[in-house]
């Protein structure tokens, strides 16, 4: 049984979100908008994810920083402080917003609210809105907000569209909610990964985000060394290199352990999630940022680690890509995570506005690599408008990079030297370049976006 968990975090929900089923079955390339696959495992009690917003949340709108601080104990941003901290201000300047450039996000069940929601959010702060499109891949059920997958996957959806945004503007925005399984509260990753298949063979999309993930023991033959149930779900990945699209996934919210079947648990040893382990997937981890009301950095960045940790460390699936060989003394013979950071920490969580649920309406802080993946889903669709062209998989790139060791490629290492033990299993320290807690490190948007675009185009 492997089960597909949302990357998001929300203060005082450090257990597992919402727990969502897959089946074993490795479903057929479909070129049909009605994909369905059968339950074939036992079913997994689903945790509410929306729990710990009500511990964060505002009816009134986003507070400052120390309102937060005096109210929760927390920092929280909105996007312009973001967008302060991660320069890109200076790349709007210049034309750069993603303008001519599709995001696609991949979520069950999706929001009802979704456009009201992200225009609510973008008036707030002053941004343009943009439309969001939405394809319903399924038989997708209507959305009961008192059915607590169904509110988990929608605040997920709406971290992951207004993230998005929050970074690129003028991206198109393409939100692909995929169908329940027959049983209520479950869903698969079969049907996700039919949705993005679908979407690359259509030329639908530069950049899909994938804020979702399922630890790698936990697929079927796992334990006998047999792979098959994960390599059998490639396909869309290997569409995607084929079409030069770039596939995110959060690299998780265990910090160097991951959720045991049952969505709830932990494993007491060092394990990986997939689809972030995937060598054709950019592995998304989590930091924390330190900032003012100006959005300055007071402190360098740390490892997220508070409602749960930045997910990484060695696949037990895959062997090392040829990208990696850069870092073969950190990842040893195996594919490692995350491969670059983002903001994830529930302590410095971002604003998001939602009102899929009647009884909740308002701004809630949320974190957790599912916030890191989107941001991130937004600087490709910014280095995708600057090379004129898709990046595809852009691993290569970013370890020549990474290579080069120097400031002008705008990756910032993280190394303060805190790091992503959580639930008793020791992690890895963020030290001096390339390592399991937040990979190259993270970006300095304005110098990133230009030297990615250069990159890409070898
Ligand atoms: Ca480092």
């Amino acid at each position: 049984m492997h089960i597909p968990r949302l990357r998001m975090r929300a203060l005082g929900a450090a257990a597992g979100t919402a727990a969502l089923v897959a089946t074993a079955t490795a479903a057929l390339p479909t070129g049909t908008a009605v994909a369905s696959a059968a339950p074939a495992v036992p079913h997994t009690k689903a945790v509410p994810a929306v729990a710990g917003h009500l511990l964060a949340h505002s009816e009134g709108g986003p507070l400052s920083i120390e309102e937060c601080r005096a109210k929760w104990k927390i920092a929280c941003y909105n996007p312009l402080q973001y967008r302060k901290a991660y320069q890109l201000d200076p790349l709007y300047k210049a034309g750069i917003t993603g303008k001519g450039r599709t995001v696609v996000i991949v979520d069950s069940f999706g929001s009802p609210t979704i456009q009201h929601d992200l225009d609510v959010y973008s008036k707030q702060f002053g941004i343009p809105s943009t439309q969001v499109q939405v394809v319903k891949w399924g038989n997708v059920p209507a959305f009961d907000p008192k059915n607590s997958d169904m509110t988990g996957w929608a605040g997920e959806t709406t971290l992951d569209v207004e993230m998005a945004h929050a970074v690129a503007p003028d991206a198109k925005i393409v939100l692909v909610e995929t169908a329940v399984a027959e049983t209520e509260g479950t869903t698969g990753l079969p049907e996700m990964m039919d949705a993005e298949k679908f979407m690359i063979d259509h030329g639908v999309g530069d950049v899909i985000s994938q804020s979702f993930g399922a630890t790698e023991n936990t697929f079927p033959g796992f334990d006998k060394g047999d792979f098959s149930s994960i390599k059998n779900l490639r396909y869309a990945f290997k569409a995607a290199a084929r079409k030069n699209v770039t596939v995110l996934a959060s690299s998780g919210d265990g910090g160097a352990t991951d959720n045991t079947a049952d969505g709830k648990g932990y494993y007491k040893e060092r394990v990986n999630s997939w689809p972030s382990s995937d060598p054709l997937v950019t592995s998304i981890g989590g930091t924390q940022l330190h900032l003012n009301d100006a959005g300055e950095r007071t402190a360098p960045e740390s490892v997220y680690n508070d409602n749960g940790a930045g997910g990484g460390g060695q696949s037990h699936v895959f062997t090392r890509p040829r990208y990696q060989n850069v870092v073969k003394n950190v990842v040893g013979d195996r594919r490692g995570t995350p491969d670059i950071s983002m903001a994830a920490a529930v302590n410095g969580g971002a604003w998001i506005y939602s009102s899929y649920d009647p009884t909740a309406v308002g701004w809630d802080v949320t974190g957790g690599t599912s916030e890191a993946a989107p941001l991130f889903s937004g600087i490709v669709a910014l280095a995708d408008q600057a090379a004129g062209h898709r990046l595809g998989n852009i691993n290569e790139a970013l370890y020549s990079l990474y290579a080069c060791h120097s400031p002008a490629t705008g990756i910032v290492d993280v190394n303060d030297g805190t790091d992503n033990s959580y639930q008793g299993v020791e992690g890895y320290k963020a030290v001096d370049g390339y390592d399991m807690a937040t990979g190259v490190g993270t970006i300095d948007a304005l110098r990133f976006v230009k030297a990615l675009a250069r990159e890409g185009r070898h």
